[in-house]
Formats: C-alpha cells, sequence, structure tokens
C-alpha cells in the first residue's frame, strides 16, 4: 500500500480522494464474493488481482512504459485489440463500473448521461484511476451519441482518438470499417514507432482468440445441471479480461476450467439443485459493477450466462486465423468486429435479438433479464422489441433499468424475487 501511495502520486493522483474508493472495495468485494461458500480454489489469481487492481497491473504497465512500451486504452469492444499487440503495444480496458466516479463525470457532461460514460470521465477528471492516468492514447469510437460527445469533452485533457465506426452493415460500411482498422493501424505504428508486420498481426489474433477459447471453455461449464462456478465469479473474470496480460490471464483461466473439470467428475456445484436459472442480457457490466449478479445469486438463483459485451459478446467469436497477407487479415478482423458485434448502435440490429434467443437456449436459461444503464437511449429502445420477441418464444423475460447507486437495491430485490417465483 505503502509503495502504490508513492506510485499513485507519481502518476499524479488525487490520493487522498481515491483512498476513499481504496476504503469502499475490498468491504464490497468481501460482500458480494468472500462471502460466496464453495469457490474454486484457482480463483485466488483472480481475487488478487482485483484486491490490487490500482497496483498490481498498472505498475506493470508503467514498467513497459519505463521501457519504451506504450500503453493504449479503449471503451469498446468494437476496437480490436489484436492491432496494439500486433504493434508491440498493451492495450487495457478503460470502461468505468463504479458509482464512485458519476459525480465526478457529472460536473463535465449532463446528469442525463449513462453511468459508464459519466464515471469513465469522473475517473479521469477527478484522478482517480492510475489506468486513466498512464494510457498513452485514449481510443473512443462513434457508437452511441453520449460517448460520441463525451469523447469531445476528454479530448481536452487526454490525447484521444477517434475510431469511426458505420451505423449499419451493408457491403459499403464493411469497406468503411476496414478503411477504418487501416487507418488505425497508421496510428498505432505512429505511437509505437514500429511498422506492422503479417507475422506480428497473425500472432496477435492467435493470442487474443486463445483468450477468447479459454473464456468459452469457462462458459461452457455454465450450461451444465451441476454449474460449477458461480455467475459472480464468471462475471469478474469476464471483467479482469478486459485489463490483464492476455497470455497470462489465458493460462491462469485454464487453470481454473482444468478444476472446473473435477468439480464436474465430483457432481460439485456451487447453486443448489432446484435454483433457477437465469440469463442477462443487455449493456455492459463494467468492474466492479457486480450489484446485478449479487441480487439475483443471492435470492437464490443461478446467473448461467450474459449476452453483453461483458460476456459473450467479447468471447463467442473468433477471429479467423488462415490469413496469409495484411490484408486478409484486416477482412478476418472486420468479420469479427464488424459483422461479428450485435451492438444496439447498429440499425437494424435484429440479430441481436436470435443472439438472446439462441443464448438463453444454449445456457438452458429458465428466463432472461433485460438490462439497461439508466439513460443509454439504443439499448433501452431496444428492449421493448427484446421483451416482445422473448414472450413470444415463451421465454419468461423482465426488463429492468438501473444505475451504479445503490438506490433502487431493495426495488430491485423485489422486483427480481417476483420473477424468479414465477421461473
Ligand atoms: S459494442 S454495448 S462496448 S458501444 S451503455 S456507453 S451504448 S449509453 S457501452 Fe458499448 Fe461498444 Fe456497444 Fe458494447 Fe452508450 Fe449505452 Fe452507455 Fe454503452
Amino acid at each position: 500500500m505503502a509503495d502504490n501511495r508513492k506510485f499513485w502520486t507519481d502518476l499524479g493522483m488525487d490520493v487522498e480522494k481515491h483512498d476513499l474508493l481504496c476504503e469502499a472495495l475490498p468491504e464490497a468485494f468481501g460482500d458480494v464474493y468472500l462471502s460466496q461458500e464453495n469457490r474454486p480454489e484457482k480463483m485466488d489469481y483472480f481475487n488478487m488481482v482485483v484486491a490490487d487492481i490500482h497496483g498490481i497491473r498498472p505498475q506493470e504497465l508503467v514498467e513497459f512504459q519505463k521501457n519504451g512500451g506504450k500503453v493504449v486504452g479503449t471503451f469498446c469492444i468494437h476496437v480490436p485489440d489484436e492491432i496494439v499487440f500486433a504493434l508491440g503495444a498493451i492495450n487495457t480496458g478503460l470502461c468505468s463500473g463504479s458509482q464512485f466516479w458519476v459525480p465526478g463525470g457529472e460536473k463535465v457532461l449532463p446528469s442525463a448521461t449513462c453511468p459508464l460514460i459519466k464515471a469513465s470521465l469522473g475517473a479521469r477528471f477527478e484522478r482517480t484511476c492510475p489506468f486513466f492516468r498512464l494510457a498513452d492514447l485514449f481510443v473512443g469510437e462513434t457508437t452511441c451519441d453520449g460517448k460520441k460527445k463525451a469523447w469531445e469533452v476528454l479530448s481536452k485533457d487526454a490525447p484521444m482518438y477517434i475510431f469511426d465506426l458505420p451505423q449499419m452493415k451493408r457491403d459499403k460500411d464493411r469497406e468503411f470499417f476496414k478503411d477504418e482498422v487501416r487507418r488505425y493501424i497508421k496510428r498505432i505504428e505512429e505511437l509505437t514507432g514500429n511498422t506492422l508486420t503479417k507475422e506480428g498481426l497473425k500472432d496477435a489474433i492467435v493470442l487474443i482468440n486463445n483468450k477468447r477459447r479459454a473464456l468459452q471453455r469457462l462458459n461452457a461449464f455454465r450450461t451444465l445441471e451441476n454449474v460449477p462456478i458461480s455467475g459472480r465469479d464468471v462475471l469478474l473474470i469476464t471483467q479482469i479480461a478486459f485489463y490483464d496480460d492476455p497470455a497470462r490471464f489465458t493460462q491462469k483461466l485454464n487453470e481454473l476450467c482444468d478444476e472446473l473439470d473435477e468439480r464436474v467428475k465430483n457432481g460439485v456445484s456451487v447453486y443448489p439443485k432446484d435454483a433457477p436459472r437465469v440469463m442477462l442480457s443487455g449493456t455492459p457490466l463494467s468492474i466492479p459493477n457486480w450489484k446485478l449478479h449479487q441480487i439475483i445469486e443471492t435470492q437464490g438463483a443461478a446467473v448461467v450466462g450474459e449476452e453483453m459485451c461483458t460476456g459473450s459478446r467479447y468471447f463467442e467469436k473468433l477471429v479467423d486465423e488462415s490469413g496469409e497477407t495484411i490484408e486478409e487479415m484486416i477482412d478476418a478482423l472486420t468479420d469479427r468486429y464488424m459483422s461479428g458485434i450485435n451492438c444496439a448502435c447498429y440499425t437494424p440490429n435484429d440479430e441481436r435479438i436470435e443472439d438472446i434467443i439462441r443464448l438463453s437456449k444454449y445456457f438452458k436459461a429458465d428466463g432472461v433479464i433485460d438490462v439497461n444503464l439508466k439513460f443509454c437511449q439504443i439499448y433501452d429502445t431496444e428492449g421493448i422489441e427484446v421483451e416482445r420477441r422473448l414472450k413470444e418464444e415463451n421465454i419468461p423475460v423482465l426488463g429492468i433499468e438501473t444505475d451504479y447507486s445503490d438506490n433502487d437495491a431493495e426495488q430491485l430485490k423485489t422486483r427480481i424475487g417476483a420473477f424468479l417465483e414465477l421461473l
């Protein structure tokens, strides 16, 4: 901790304000995670990472920078990590999931902005997150209106690059996306002073695919009747995937999955036999937003899947590894990062509803809770059709809107409790 304080001061952080977050996080983590019974032992690694989330990983990144390395921060799963790693830099996620940062965001943005955006800008402007101090480049993207305008504000204080995304998925949009990938390659080449090679890009594609494969392996355990790991733990692992070193993360996750294989052989489950199975769909749950999983699982149900960017949308589809030229690999990245992501920022976006139906069957969910972060218009609007289509398929569904505060916790408990009774 003493070491961290000096490190944070050197990064220009407001250490006293940050102390307030450091005081709150262990208790929140203890309540949600350490109170669980029968957790897999190999969760120790992920506990350790999150316990010192503003220490260990940021220190590694700063060491990397001292040796000439560059760190790129991103806010959306549309921006290909592979480009950054292929050019010898490190990519890290920046989306923020704590109410702690929201008031800071409200000083620079309208309060009717979604909490994910407010918390992210609050973390930067209040100087209370090391990742937001150390990134050499902040990469925004043109998805929702809230984000697009927030980048203009953020760019007054941080070095920014905007990855322009199409609004539709026609052939011409595909060409547009490919051009954007080429433009991004140039920007990261400028940042790092390195030139992209086909070998470097191929290795990076395999590196990130391996992370996705490990996450797929983890999530397959959730389809079983005896689920050997809680939804809370899977969410935590997925959130850490955005920050951690990808090779180490993959190795640690595969070790955990080996332990889960043993649990399956021995019929070990973390849930009672008749626990209702729930899948979530909707807006992302950035770290440390564990609120919904906590409410659902402490009411005796199992969260068995997430159709979210902190869920299946992040790892379900791989990048084709067969490309030999850089152009073929850009094509494969476009398949994965544009055509393969069904975000509500696209119009039309019917494939997302097909995904929700398909995934709820894959995870054998008894019902779906469609989650909207307050002031997210695009997912809110889509939620109406999500509910209609799921009802048509006879899949019980509950639509909820929430934010990062605990103000609605009691109300959510009641609504979710009543929904679980029906399953
Ligand atoms: S691919 S979901 S990470 S844009 S919740 S900030 S949409 S107002 S996060 Fe997203 Fe990329 Fe899509 Fe995924 Fe705006 Fe909505 Fe807030 Fe959102």
